[in-house]
């Protein structure tokens, strides 16, 4: 039997952070399946079924990289229409985050894991199911994401839906 998990490395975001993003969705009403506060986060890089093994493994292994402290601006509305979902994205400029991001592509490539194939598109994804969005005319205010932590998630689907439970932590700037 698998002892697969569905797993992704992310950072939360603090309440301050996770009430501007509630703020910016009752704005934009409901284009689609609401993400809530307890499931907003921003994505550094989603590893897929992930063994046991290579979960230790991977845990191992980020205990001896350099996690640096990093900001990152979150400024635009997008709406990624094949995936059906409307995002707050950034451009990434901080080399803390983006060096962080490909030393974890990096681990992943080594282990067997998930790798994207894209480049890193720093977002916190605001609405699921939105087939239909037009961008508004006016600008978002811009939010500031300052992590404390990266996080591993495990992401559980239930018959609520979908709930992330964070099953290591690694803090940051240390
Ligand atoms: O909500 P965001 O976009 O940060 O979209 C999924 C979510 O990212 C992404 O992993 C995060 C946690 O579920 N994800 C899910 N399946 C994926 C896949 N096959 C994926 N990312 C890339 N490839």
């Amino acid at each position: 039997m698998s002892d697969a998990q569905r797993l992704f490395l992310g950072f939360a975001l603090s309440d301050q952070e996770g009430e501007s993003i509630l703020k910016l969705q009752k704005r934009l009403g409901a284009p689609g399946k609401t993400v809530e506060k307890a499931n907003l986060h921003m994505t550094l890089a989603f590893l897929g079924q992930t063994s046991q093994r290579q979960c230790q493994r991977l845990e191992a292994a980020l205990e001896g990289i350099t996690m640096p402290k990093f900001e990152q601006r979150l400024d635009s509305l997008v709406h990624w229409r094949g995936a059906g979902v409307v995002c707050l994205w950034g451009q990434a400029t901080d080399s803390g985050l983006t060096d962080l991001y490909h030393g974890c592509q990096s681990l992943c490539q080594n282990l067997g894991l998930h790798q994207s194939e894209h480049d890193f598109n720093p977002h916190i994804t605001l609405f699921r199911k939105a087939k239909q969005f037009s961008i508004p005319e006016w600008q978002p205010e811009p939010v500031i994401l300052r992590p404390e932590r990266l996080n591993l998630y495990l992401s559980n689907s239930t018959p609520a839906g979908v709930r992330y439970e964070v099953l290591q932590s690694w803090p940051l700037g240390i």
